[in-house]
């Protein structure tokens, strides 16, 4: 009898202390929250069978779709560096700077928060919100997760709470709808917020914008419509598309939608892009300049060489940064985006990749934008770079880590100093959004030739009748304030863009050496002095003013500024444990996803 009692007693003990552990899980502010028990494979509340976009009807419904992968094909190579030991002194000063830039960031978002809630966008001078993506909150969804990486938890949960009750992605009072801006940013947003905190909140609103976003591939070939008419989907009109299309917006959908599939078990979405990267992989080889593709691309024929200009910067850059990061989401060191990866990355370097003359012989470079004419000796390379050029250098430090390749990492390091040498050279110390630099005539040696560089100005402008030419540079370079090796400023804004600091971001993951932290702190004060405002921070639209005139805020500021500028730059000054790039990859609008792993 004593007996039986000592054991019931010994049970209701256990069942209290298993309880109670239970509490203090759901309740302990030290431990991490609890995620869906495996991540990638959730299980969902059913889905609103009654919002539109599930109801509208396909007129080219796809009846058969590629298996969905569960686990990674290959165990990969690390990513990131084993880091040293850290003095106290220099943890100091990283956490001062962390900190700094968290600032910044509750800043921006204060404004957003209080001016613009549910908006895209905050203007940063005069306090208005703006519509520019739908008006779906543009700023909200893509701020979630800084928000979460910043532990700012409570803004974090209220942001969740009013994207799940005000927004909705049933319609937009927009006339048309840039499929992969919706895509990098809100669908992308969502599904890293959900990937980092679990709440199912998030994973059901990231189902709506996929399946409106899905509808846009209801054509005749299934590649997208992607710059749509959702209204007239919505009423179940035809569509195709289009002729004229760019390479990034067709290009780089894959990472969102994979993933978007990998967390609802729902295979269409996945689908959908792995027939777009079938069509670039069968393209690759045969294009004009074989191993790359050119900027506009004709999606209604599936030609993916009709344009003549291949470039790695704006209107083609994520196409190109997607085949690496398709290859750590899924874990695949071989195959579809590996091959795609390598292939483009030799032609790059073949076609694209030129060395800037520079006063101090820098040993940097840029990809230019390659003119290839019909393919054969009228190619020409312009040597041109901008912001949207430097993502290259965090592309191949991720892709030569995955693959293994050494050169690619000496080629990701010259890249990325390439853009700070740019930043450098203007007395901003912010670079422009684009530019054209005199090129080294031997990569290999490259000492500085001013009558060189002199002829290389006056090559840029427009003729006129004087003719004496090295006077003409001298005048152009005094009017346009060039500085050394710059040929041409055509664009001198600065828009917030994160690009430099996002290949600096994984520099610094990949090398673990902390200079890339004092270089992402010299960019930072440069930015943030020229572009701060009382309220948050604002484009420029010049980066190179006159002595004694303002740079002259635009007053703008895009998402990207709290989704990804931010985010990198807290990111650099943090724990490199904190989204490692061991188990997470980037979309292009800097939202982290959980890779898969190989199946154990
Ligand atoms: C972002 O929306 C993304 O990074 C995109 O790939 C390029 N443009 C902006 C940032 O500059």
């Amino acid at each position: 009898m004593a007996t039986s009692r000592r054991r019931c007693l010994v049970a209701a003990l256990l069942l209290l202390v298993v309880v109670a552990l239970w509490l203090g899980w759901a309740s302990s502010p030290w431990l991490p929250p609890r995620r869906p028990s495996t991540p990638g494979t959730s299980p969902l509340e059913p889905p609103d069978d009654d919002f539109i976009w599930r109801r509208v009807k396909h007129r080219y419904p796809v009846t058969s779709f590629r298996p969905l992968p569960t686990a990674a094909a290959d165990a990969l190579p690390r990513v990131q560096a084993h880091f040293a030991a850290e003095s106290a002194a220099r943890k100091q000063l990283r956490l001062q700077r962390r900190d700094a830039i968290k600032a910044a960031f509750t800043k921006s978002w204060t404004a957003y928060k209080q001016h613009a809630w549910l908006r895209d966008e905050v203007t940063p001078v005069t306090g208005q919100p703006r519509d520019t993506f739908g008006g779906w909150g543009a700023t909200l969804v893509d701020s979630l997760d800084t928000l979460w990486v910043m532990d700012m938890k409570a803004d974090f949960e209220a942001a969740v709470d009013a994207a799940h009750r005000n927004v909705s992605f049933a319609t937009t009072p927009a006339p048309t709808v840039n499929v992969f801006e919706t895509t990098i940013r809100f669908l992308g947003g969502l599904l890293s917020a959900y990937d980092l905190s679990g709440d199912a909140r998030l994973l059901a609103k990231a189902r709506d914008v996929g399946d409106m976003l899905y509808a846009a591939f209801d054509t005749p070939n299934h590649l997208p419509v992607t710059r749509w008419d959702l209204h007239a989907a919505a009423r179940g009109e035809p569509q195709a598309a289009l002729s004229s299309t760019l390479l990034a917006e067709v290009g780089s959908l894959g990472l969102e939608f994979t993933r978007l599939s990998l967390v609802t078990g729902d295979a269409r979405y996945h689908d959908a892009v792995l027939r777009i990267a079938e069509l670039l992989a069968a393209a690759q080889p045969a294009t004009k300049v074989p191993g790359l593709w050119p900027i506009l691309v004709d999606a209604a024929a599936a030609d993916f060489d009709a344009g003549a200009d291949y470039a790695l910067g704006g209107m083609a850059d994520s196409a190109y940064e997607y085949l690496p990061k398709m290859a750590a989401l899924l874990g695949q060191g071989t195959g579809l985006y590996a091959d795609m990866y390598a292939r483009s990355t030799a032609a790059s370097r073949e076609h694209l990749f030129f060395r800037p003359m520079t006063p101090t012989a820098e040993d940097v470079l840029f990809p230019g934008v390659l003119h290839a004419g019909d393919g054969g000796a009228s190619a020409s390379l312009e040597t041109s770079a901008g912001h949207l050029t430097c993502f290259t250098g965090g592309m191949l430090a991720l892709g030569g880590r995955l693959l293994a390749n050494e050169t690619h990492l000496d080629w990701a390091d010259r890249l990325t100093r390439g853009c700070l040498w740019a930043y450098a050279s203007l007395p901003t110390g912010v670079m422009p959004e684009t530019f054209h630099l005199a090129a080294c005539p031997d990569a290999s040696s490259c000492a500085w030739d001013e009558a060189r560089w002199h002829a290389a100005v006056r090559s840029r402008q427009p003729s006129s009748d004087d003719d004496d030419d090295d006077a003409a540079a001298r005048a152009a370079i005094e009017e346009q304030r060039l500085p050394p090796g710059f040929t041409h400023i055509p664009d001198a804004r600065y828009v917030l863009r994160p690009e430099a600091v996002e290949s600096v971001f994984v520099m610094y993951r990949t090398t673990g050496d902390p200079r890339w932290q004092d270089r992402a702190w010299a960019l930072w004060t440069a930015v943030d002095a020229l572009t701060s405002t009382p309220l948050a921070n604002s484009a420029v639209w010049d980066v190179n003013p006159r002595p004694g005139e303002a740079p002259g805020l635009a007053d703008s500021m895009e998402s990207f500024w709290l989704g990804e500028t931010l985010k990198y730059l807290y990111l650099v000054f943090s724990e490199p444990g904190l989204v490692s790039l061991d188990e997470w990859v980037f979309n292009t609008e800097a939202h982290p996803f959980r890779r898969l792993t190989v199946a154990v």
